[in-house]
């Protein structure tokens, strides 16, 4: 089994609001078509998730005007998947499409119920199952924003993936921000011990799910259900492609405590 999420940073100009990048999605649903293995794909939000759930507060506390605001956002990401799918039909592939919204609840943000059968069930029957990033139920919460890498951590509990990869704008890990630090260095590999390594200051405009240090607290332990986890850099061609394959790619390793 094979498990990759696309990050929204590359199938999406993460500045402007609604606006997906149509070449990368086609360039990074093809290179998914062929690998000889079941594949499941998670993809992020992007510009159609993280700059409205931050303005309609979708994180915050139950309230009934919540709704209205979740479910625009929840039209836009299955707006944003459509590319997706889209891009993975043209490839030869047989996608199914498995929202959040409808398999996945949370109680303040915990996971409380997922349908892990629906997700088996397709891969069986040949398809590809594809989730995102998406609003969710939340006992607490009534909605709430789920990040792509709480699919990514669940698919992996349940599916203990040979690889799983994750395509981002930059290489993998740094010591500092690439984009903002001449000077940073890549990670070739990243343990828990590493953690006091990274500058994992507040990041500029960070994700309404959470910033660097969510993220990578939350790859580690999906690490730990793997055979190989590797951040890698998508806007590269093929690099998402070799790293499914299981080739030696530049990127950042990332070994959980097994
Ligand atoms: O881009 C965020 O998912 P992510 C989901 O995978 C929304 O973190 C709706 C902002």
């Amino acid at each position: 089994m094979l498990l990759v999420k696309l990050g929204g940073s590359i199938l999406t100009d993460k500045a402007r609001l609604r606006t997906p990048r149509k070449t990368a999605i086609a360039r990074l649903t093809k290179e998914l078509a062929g690998l000889g293995d079941d594949l499941l794909v998670v993809h992020g939000a992007g510009s159609f998730g993280h700059v409205l759930a931050r303005r309609y507060a979708l994180n915050g506390p139950a309230k009934s005007t919540k709704a209205k605001g979740a479910a625009v956002v929840q039209r836009d990401v299955r707006t944003l998947d459509a590319f997706v799918i889209d891009g993975l039909l043209k490839a030869g592939l047989a996608p199914v499409v498995l929202p959040p919204s409808a398999v996945l609840g949370l109680d303040d943000g915990r996971v409380v119920s997922f349908d892990v059968a629906a997700f088996r069930d397709y891969i069986y029957q040949g398809f590809t199952p594809v989730t995102f990033g998406d609003v969710v139920r939340d006992r607490t919460r009534g909605v709430a924003v789920c990040s792509g890498d709480i699919l990514m951590l669940e698919l992996a509990k349940a599916f203990h993936p040979r690889s799983v990869v994750f395509a981002a704008d930059v290489d993998g890990l740094f010591t500092a921000d690439p984009k903002r630090t001449r000077d940073a260095q890549l990670l070739l590999s990243v343990g828990p011990a590493d953690l006091a390594q990274l500058d994992l200051g507040p990041a500029k405009g960070a994700d309404v799910t959470g910033g660097i240090e969510t993220k990578v607290r939350r790859m580690l332990e999906i690490a730990s259900f793997a055979d190989e986890t590797i951040i890698v850099n998508g806007n590269v061609k093929n690099r998402v492609r070799d790293a499914l394959r299981g080739r030696i790619v530049i990127g950042t390793r990332v070994v959980g405590g097994h």
